[in-house]
Parts: C-alpha cells; sequence; structure tokens
C-alpha cells in the first residue's frame, strides 16, 4: 500500500529475523544523491541495528537509477552477497522521461528477482518533486532506507528457509 499515511516500520507483523550472517550489496546513484544519500545512511543502520556485520555490507555506487539494474545483476553473480538493495531516487521532470526510467528500472529489477537467485529490493523512490523525496528520506514520512534494509534482511531469511 502506498500512503501518506501508512507506516511500514511501525507495522511489523513479521519478526525481522537474526541478520548476523547475512550479507548484502547496496547499489545506489550519483543522481539525486541529497536524496540517496540519506536512504543509504538509512539502510546502512537499520541492517547494522538488527546485527548485520559493517564488512558485510558492500556499498557501490552508479550514475543514474537506469544503471541500477546492470550493477544489481552484477553484483548478484559476482559479490558474494546473500541480498541486494538497490537505491535510486527519480524526480518527475517535464519530459516522459521520468516514466521509461521507472518503468526500465521496475522491469529490470522485476526480472533479477524472478530469474535471478537471491532477492533484489526495489528501493527507488518515484516521485513528482523533490519534497516528496525529502519526506521520505528523513523528513515526514520517514526513511524509506530503513524499510527497505528489513524488507532485505526478511527476504534473505525467507530464502535461506527455503533452501535448508
Ligand atoms: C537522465 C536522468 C533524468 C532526467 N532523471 C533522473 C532522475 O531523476 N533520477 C536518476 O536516478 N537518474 C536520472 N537520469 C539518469 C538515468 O537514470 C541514466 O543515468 C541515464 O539515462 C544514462 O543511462
Amino acid at each position: 500500500m502506498s500512503s501518506s499515511n501508512y507506516s511500514y516500520t511501525a507495522d511489523q507483523t513479521i519478526p525481522v529475523p537474526d541478520a548476523s550472517e547475512m550479507r548484502f550489496g547496496i547499489i545506489t546513484t550519483e543522481w539525486n544523491n541529497h536524496i540517496t544519500d540519506k536512504l543509504l545512511d538509512g539502510a546502512v543502520s537499520e541492517l547494522k541495528k538488527n546485527g548485520v556485520a559493517e564488512g558485510n555490507i558492500k556499498v557501490e555506487r552508479v550514475p543514474g537509477s537506469f544503471e541500477l539494474i546492470y550493477a544489481a545483476s552484477q553484483l548478484a553473480k559476482f559479490g558474494h552477497v546473500n541480498g541486494i538493495i538497490i537505491l535510486g531516487c527519480v524526480i518527475r521532470g517535464d519530459t516522459p522521461h521520468f516514466d521509461y526510467i521507472c518503468q526500465g528500472v521496475t522491469q529490470g529489477v522485476a526480472e533479477l528477482n524472478t530469474k535471478g537467485d537471491i532477492p533484489v529490493i526495489f528501493g527507488l523512490l518515484t516521485v513528482n518533486n523533490h519534497e516528496q523525496a525529502e519526506e521520505r528520506s528523513g523528513g515526514r514520512l520517514g526513511n524509506k532506507g530503513e524499510e527497505f534494509a528489513l524488507t532485505a534482511i526478511k527476504m534473505v531469511d525467507y530464502a535461506w528457509k527455503l533452501q535448508k
């Protein structure tokens, strides 16, 4: 559900599993880095809060959100991680570019999840303006980076349970 009143972190129905053995890759962007840096801070601190060792968090940076897909596909193959979080922020402009980037990243991440072996978490803010981006990166609506991190931990746990 996407609503300004909904808070994922406040409504945890799946208990947060022990993440001390998990390894994560986080890929973020230079584009809108005043936002993505804050998402990154939120994601890293939430992972650590749940027991992930700093040395088990690999952070990579790419130019823009469109590049997140390639980077995630390579990290999934060669990065020795159990789960990946992509972090980007696409802000609507005057041209249809926004729609193409959002569609491309959404489709790319969906494909990585259906064809790959590890979960790739969709941490892409798709917003109409800077204000909405600020609200979701440590502002009025919290830091979505934290939510993406919790989702990543839960999905790695999900994968591990199936593999046992
Ligand atoms: C070109 C572009 C535009 C217009 N807007 C954004 C944006 O809001 N957020 C973002 O992450 N990236 C943007 N980009 C860059 C594209 O994602 C990509 O880097 C280029 O099209 C090159 O492939």
